[in-house]
């Protein structure tokens, strides 16, 4: 057997951790042939649950789990770590102020990214997916210094995939024709989900479509706010689907894109198509089995800029407020 590849899960005990870890031990994440060694990170409160999590693990027999391990301490569940999935955030509850939210995930992200730093292989690739997901991972990111900031990323894939198929329900075209559709921004209401260089079957997605008013009064505001769709339909925020964007993600950043298409992720910005670099915001990606690069190239109209800029504004209004509480 070749060398297991150590992944660490934070809330491992949660329902996306729930959904994600059975996938990973069965090698849709890193592939068919790649051991796994997984390190489960809860806190004290939610260890015995990941216990839980663990017995039922071993009873998948996976082939290619080569070991589970649960901590409550992130320093010695990040040690060796090569990919490392942050699903444990605190959510808002009601009465919560943005400030107290972004306090609270500090608690959380800057100690994570302190022990990513110290302990984590030099391969490291991180995916935040607890929410605020971007501004956590730029918190992580500031809190390791030696990591390159490339390899924390925040999950908007799930934004993506649900783009996608809110195309190919509309054009009735299968989903593996629909490439190159975006999302801009933060993972947040005010996302914007981009269709301007979409293809359908080859052809241009708007031309297919053929309904403006669909893809502005419909289509956006459906992916935007299609996690409240769920809550309301479900009484649970998204699980099953946040983690097989989680897999999306990781797959796709080790296995590579497909050629003539791209996907969408949260990565540090280096000052393309206008947004201020170092903000943690998604992007049109390719990558080639190593690193994440973003798209060049695509025309901007007005409509696209206006609706970039509103998401970008609020990633720096975040990154605002986590200075101002000496967060990053
Ligand atoms: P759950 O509340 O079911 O699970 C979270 C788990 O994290 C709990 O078991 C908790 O004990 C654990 N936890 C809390 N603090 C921790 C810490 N410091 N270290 C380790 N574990 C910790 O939430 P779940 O539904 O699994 O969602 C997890 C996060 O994903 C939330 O922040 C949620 O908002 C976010 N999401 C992000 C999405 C995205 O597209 N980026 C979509 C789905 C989801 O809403």
């Amino acid at each position: 057997m070749t060398t297991p590849v150590n992944v660490t899960v934070t809330g491992a005990a949660g329902q996306i951790g729930y959904a994600l870890l059975f996938r990973i031990a069965s090698g849709q994440m890193l592939g068919a042939t790649t051991p796994v060694r997984l390190s489960l990170l809860e806190i004290p409160q939610g260890v015995k649950a990941a216990e839980g999590v663990a017995l039922e693990l071993e009873d998948g027999a996976f082939p290619l789990l080569a070991g589970i391990d649960i901590y409550d301490d992130a320093k010695a569940a990040f040690e060796g770590a090569n990919v490392a999935l942050l699903v444990g955030a605190r959510p808002r509850t009601a009465g919560m102020e943005r400030g107290d939210l972004l306090a609270a995930n500090g608690g959380i992200f800057k100690p994570q990214g302190e022990a990513i730093n110290a302990g984590a292989a030099a391969d490291i690739r991180v995916l935040v997916v607890g929410n605020p997901a971007n501004t956590n991972a730029l918190i992580a990111a500031s809190h390791a210094p030696d990591v390159p900031t490339e390899r924390f990323t925040a999950m908007t894939r799930l934004d993506h995939n649900r783009a996608v198929s809110q195309v190919a329900r509309k054009t009735g075209a299968e989903v593996a024709t629909i490439a190159r559709v975006t999302i801009w921004g933060n993972h947040s209401a005010t996302q914007y989900p981009d269709l301007s260089h979409a293809t359908v079957g080859g052809d241009a997605a708007l031309a297919v479509i053929a309904d403006q008013a669909w893809v502005e009064d419909d289509f956006i505001p459906t992916v935007a706010k299609r996690g409240a769709a769920i809550i309301a339909a479900r009484g649970a925020s998204s699980a099953a689907s946040a983690a097989n964007a989680a897999i999306d993600h990781v797959h796709s950043w080790v296995h590579g894109t497909p050629e003539g298409d791209w996907t969408s992720a949260g990565i540090v910005s280096d000052g393309s198509y206008g947004v201020p670099a170092g903000l943690i915001s998604s992007f049109p990606v390719t990558s080639d089995g190593g690193a994440w690069s973003i798209v060049q190239g695509l025309s901007v109209d007005d409509f696209s800029r206006g609706r970039i800029d509103a998401s970008v504004a609020e990633l720096e209004e975040e990154r605002t407020a986590v200075r101002e509480l000496g967060l990053i």
